[in-house]
């Protein structure tokens, strides 16, 4: 079974929201094509998910403003504006978005006391959300994965897939994605191929 995975899709990363990628909304035409002609069995998406007093705000930290370093669980953690606070326009999927067609939803980042990136897991691995039971519960062998930020949730889903997920192929798709940092994207970039995970771009997916 192959499966598409499209990480926080949401406002908040894109232009308008409260912590936007640069383009982050041109992601959402190439992830409709995804869902819509992509041959996918399984479509999920992740969400991230913030209660309004999340220990990853840079407001929950006297003294601190947003993009600065601090603290959070004990290892340092880059203080983000609030973003994606549940119940919020910022934290619905964007209003273009396909999400009809949308079979699970993975809502993530609820714990104030620790972040979670990664769909699959919080950042300091104590605690699973339950994507990774559902894919193997689909019986997937294939997982591709795009959408934002690449250098931090994209990237974070597809290390965690690769590890909890030994048995599938999984694909990260460069078009279908944008990034925070251009330098930190490269890197990214470098990472997830040198662990395995094959870059690709939309128009390797659909035929025409
Ligand atoms: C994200 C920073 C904070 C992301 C989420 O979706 O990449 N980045 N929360
Ligand atoms: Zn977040």
């Amino acid at each position: 079974m192959k499966a598409l995975l499209l990480v926080d899709i949401q406002n908040g990363f894109c232009p308008g929201g409260n912590l936007p990628v640069p383009h982050g909304d041109e992601v959402v035409p190439v992830a409709n094509r995804l869902i819509e002609d992509g041959g996918y069995d399984v479509i999920v998406a992740s969400q991230d998910w913030h209660p309004e007093n999340h220990g990853s705000f840079a407001s929950q930290h006297e003294g601190k403003k947003p993009f600065e370093m601090g603290e959070l669980c004990g290892t340092p953690q880059v203080m983000w504006p609030d973003h994606c606070v549940q119940g919020t326009p910022d934290a619905e999927f964007h209003p273009d978005l396909n999400i009809d067609a949308v079979d699970y939803i993975q809502q993530k980042g609820e714990n104030p006391a620790v972040d979670s990136y990664s769909a699959f897991r919080d950042n300091d691995q104590a605690a699973v959300t339950g994507l990774a039971g559902y894919l193997r519960a689909q019986q997937v062998t294939e997982l591709d994965i795009c959408g934002l930020a690449t250098d931090y949730c994209v990237k974070f889903s597809a290390l965690d897939a690769i590890e909890m997920l030994p048995n599938v192929k999984v694909r990260f798709i460069e078009d279908a994605s944008r990034g925070i940092d251009p330098q930190a994207v490269r890197a990214a970039i470098e990472e997830m191929q040198s662990r395995g995970i094959a870059i690709c771009n939309s128009s390797d997916i659909l035929s025409d």
